[in-house]
């Protein structure tokens, strides 16, 4: 019987050998026939998931959410070919960006992480991302979630000029804002659907926010 939660723990501590130990043991779940999807729900989902708790109760810090995050894809890579025949499709689609004058990416690139651990497809448009990359990322991929990230308070009030852009588009997409300055009242403010503290609450916020 494959011990997937072996997996599980070993993303929850996160320890710096911890690529190659969720390689080996995604590589021995998947050579005693262990389905794929169970692998990843169970084993890599259900770790990052746990490692997200502890980085949210501040017991993680973030080298080992992003050395986390690194083994996730590497487990990730290993199960895609048995991924794709089993015919497992992200839940939904979340685009997101840094907005038009920020150049900050860390936080950003956290949030991409968690989401993808969450199990939604990412698109990520990078930084300094204006309104109409945001619109049309969101056309051309169907997102459920437009989500933003300003680290200035300089650049927070391009966030509203992006839901602006959204709704004129005609869009159905929820927003998600967040961010070193961004609070929930300015959420309110500027009428954004979501707002989430940290990258791991932001993956909560993404799943509530597209219905999955
Ligand atoms: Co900049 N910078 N910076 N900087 N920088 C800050 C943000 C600043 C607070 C530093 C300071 O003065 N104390 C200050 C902003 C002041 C303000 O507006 N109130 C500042 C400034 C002023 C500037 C420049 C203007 C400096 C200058 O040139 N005079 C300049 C601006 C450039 C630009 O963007 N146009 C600038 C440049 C830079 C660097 C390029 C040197 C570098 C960025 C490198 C990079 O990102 N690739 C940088 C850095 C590293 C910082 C600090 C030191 C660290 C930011 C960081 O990465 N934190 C920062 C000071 C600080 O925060 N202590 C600072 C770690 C990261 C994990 O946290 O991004 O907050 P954070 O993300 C968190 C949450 O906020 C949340 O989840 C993450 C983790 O859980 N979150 C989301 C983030 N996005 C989210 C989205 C969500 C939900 C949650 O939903 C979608």
């Amino acid at each position: 019987m494959a011990d997937l939660q072996a997996l599980v723990d070993a993303l929850t501590e996160s320890k710096r050998e911890v690529v190659e130990q969720v390689v080996s043991l995604t590589q021995a779940a998947m050579d005693q026939e262990v389905d794929a999807r169970e692998i990843l729900q169970d084993g890599l989902i259900a770790g990052m998931n746990a490692l997200g708790v502890r980085f949210k109760a501040g017991e993680a810090f973030i080298p080992e959410v992003f050395m986390g995050a690194r083994a996730m894809n590497a487990g990730v890579e290993l199960l895609q070919p048995k991924l794709i025949e089993a015919g497992v499709q992200p839940k939904a689609t979340v685009v997101l960006g840094t907005v038009k004058g920020d150049m900050h990416d860390i936080g950003k690139n956290l949030v991409g992480m968690m989401l993808k651990g969450a199990g939604l497809k990412v698109v990520d448009i990078g930084t300094d991302a204006a309104p109409e990359k945001f619109v049309e990322a969101c056309q051309a991929e169907g997102a459920a979630v437009c989500a933003m990230s300003a680290l200035l308070t300089t650049t927070m009030p391009r966030m509203g000029d992006v839901i602006k852009a959204c709704k004129d588009a005609g869009l159905d997409v929820k927003t998600l804002i967040g961010g070193a300055p961004i609070t929930q009242a300015y959420a309110d403010e500027i009428g954004a659907d979501g707002f989430a503290p940290d990258a791991a609450s932001a993956a909560d916020k993404a799943k509530e926010l597209s219905g999955v």
